[in-house]
């Protein structure tokens, strides 16, 4: 899979995509980061790529001319074969879930457009028909942690990425039922005077699947309520 990210600050990327599993997976070949400069794309002395809102208002929008020219050169370099999904990170749209990361890692292309200040000109969104995909209800000051946050979803899903294969089937939201995981315990027996529960240590596996989908099924509706669908667990 190959993901391009189009943003004003590539430099936030780097630590990140050096990390443990994303270096191993481009190191491996799995998987191809690269990073373009919605900078490179500015004109004029003053290489602006920001301007005020029209009508008014605080802060600053990116201009669509550098946004939309750099996100064209990044699509110019694909196979017609294979087609780039755009997806502009902002927190007008649509949710990330683990449904999402699923489909985005689905994709042998992604184009992640990270938008900083109050946001993109509706120009960029009018002429690029991207995907909008936020990560949650609240504000970040640009789109570049959101999109370190799709990448990290989405590459841990690819092939040979996660060491042990099942592992992403069986996380908390994935498979069928998408229920959260109930709690986990590894070595010692006891700590604190908090023994491990007896069924993880009978070696029946039968036993051990239903006690922990009996627990994830409580975990799941701890955390949201069924009727809002809202988390109803406060601690
Ligand atoms: Cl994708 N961007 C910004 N700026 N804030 C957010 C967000 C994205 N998702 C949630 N909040």
């Amino acid at each position: 899979m190959r993901i391009d990210v189009v943003t004003l600050f590539p430099e936030m990327f780097q630590g990140f995509l050096e990390g443990s599993l994303l270096g191993a997976a481009q190191k491996a070949g799995l998987l191809d980061i690269r990073l373009s400069n919605i900078r490179d794309f500015a004109t004029g002395v003053h290489r602006q790529v920001d301007d005020r809102p029209y009508g008014g208002g605080p802060g600053m929008l990116l201009m669509p001319g550098p946004v939309v020219d750099c996100v064209e050169s990044v699509l110019a370099d694909a196979p017609a074969s294979q087609p780039a999904h755009v997806a502009m990170l902002t927190p007008a749209g649509r949710p990330l879930t683990q449904q999402v990361a699923e489909e985005l890692a689905s994709r042998e292309r992604l184009v992640l457009l990270c938008g900083r200040y109050e946001g993109f000109d509706q120009r960029v969104c009018d002429t690029l028909a991207a995907d909008q995909i936020s990560i949650g209800d609240y504000v970040l000051s640009g789109g570049e942690v959101a999109a370190m946050v799709v990448i990290d979803a989405v590459a841990r899903l690819l092939p040979g990425v996660l060491g042990d294969e099942q592992s992403a089937v069986d996380d908390s939201f994935s498979g069928t039922d998408r229920l959260v995981e109930g709690p986990q315990y590894t070595r010692p027996r006891e700590f604190r005077g908090l023994r491990v529960p007896d069924v993880l240590l009978s070696g029946d596996h039968g036993q051990i699947a239903a006690w922990r989908h009996k627990q994830a099924l409580a975990a799941t509706s701890r955390r949201t309520s069924p009727t809002t669908g809202q988390p109803t667990q406060t601690s």
